[in-house]
């Protein structure tokens, strides 16, 4: 029978990726007030070291590592580094991400490959990096940080498409290799949410309105806002929890009805 305590992640080790603001400390604190052990990395120590300032900020006492999530020798040894300091990972969040807003036609083939890098490539590198353990303890919970592209396009964000949508299938396949061994892999697929990486899209216009982008999330969306990073903390500590355990290869959207909404008719 379920009880509250399913939802808790109390002893668990939660490695949450590129975490040190955004998404990724929003879904960290959620999964730190559950009860777990808080791990995180990002590209610059300096960041690393303003992440655990701002995490004992909020009580938690998180440990902090300077990690390229692209670059799998060091995803390894970090991880290596986590099971000697901390503990084995019992929940991997793959949150760390970059977004380039160029028209396809005149986006360079290298732009291109660092947004699949970052958004597809490593989510994959980090994941191998932690599945072993997990099958050994006999549990794991992986995450991947999805996004409305994942199912959607638009102009300027082809190669952010095509690696989330990406990320949507590596999600189920994780989900189907690894199911057998007590892992459950599945995504969260935000909607538009107040972070750095939207800051451009919500830019104050000079004249004092909205930025056109903004006005047009706002009609899209029946909850009529942006969503907060903290709207996404509930969701992922239920996939990282034991209330989850029969939840695996599902992508959560957690877009405050974009996707069941046709938008805003014309006043
Ligand atoms: P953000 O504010 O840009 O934060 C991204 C984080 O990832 C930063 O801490 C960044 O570190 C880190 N990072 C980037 N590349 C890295 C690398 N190679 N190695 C390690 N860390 C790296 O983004 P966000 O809005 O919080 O988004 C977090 C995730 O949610 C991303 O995967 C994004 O695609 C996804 N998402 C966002 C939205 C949204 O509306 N904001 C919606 C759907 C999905 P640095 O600061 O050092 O670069
Ligand atoms: C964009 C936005 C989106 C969000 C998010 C939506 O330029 O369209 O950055 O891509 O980041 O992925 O779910």
């Amino acid at each position: 029978m379920t009880s509250m305590n399913d939802f808790s992640l109390q002893g668990k080790v939660a490695l949450v990726t590129g975490a040190s603001y955004g998404i990724g400390f929003a879904i960290a604190k959620a999964m730190a007030c559950a009860g777990a052990t808080i791990v995180f990395n990002d590209l610059k120590q300096e960041l690393v070291d303003k992440g655990v300032a701002a995490y004992k900020e909020a009580g938690i006492e998180a440990h902090g590592y300077v990690c390229n999530v692209c670059d799998e020798d060091a995803v390894n040894a970090m991880v290596a580094q986590i099971e000697k300091e901390v503990g084995v990972i019992d929940i991997l969040v793959n949150n760390a991400g970059i977004i380039k807003r160029i028209p396809m036609i005149e986006m360079s083939a290298k732009d291109f490959r660092q947004v699949i890098d970052v958004d597809l490539n490593a989510p994959f590198i980090v994941a191998k990096a932690v599945i072993p353990s997990m099958i050994k303890k006999g549990h794991g919970k992986i995450i991947n940080i999805c996004s409305m592209m994942s199912e959607f396009g638009r102009e300027t964000v082809s190669a952010y498409a095509a690696a989330k949508g990406g990320l949507k299938m590596l999600t189920r396949n994780i989900a189907s290799e690894y199911g057998e061994y007590n892992i459950q892999c599945n995504g969260i697929g935000p909607g538009y949410i107040a972070t750095p990486q939207t800051a451009p899209l919500r830019e104050v216009q000079p004249d004092g309105s909205r930025h056109p982008f903004d006005q047009f999330i706002i009609a899209k969306t029946p909850a009529g806002r942006w969503g907060e990073a903290e709207d996404l903390g509930g969701p992922a500590v239920f996939l990282a929890s034991d209330a989850s355990n029969f939840v695996n290869g599902l992508i959560l959207y957690v877009d405050g009805g974009i996707h069941a909404y046709i938008g805003k008719q014309p006043s």
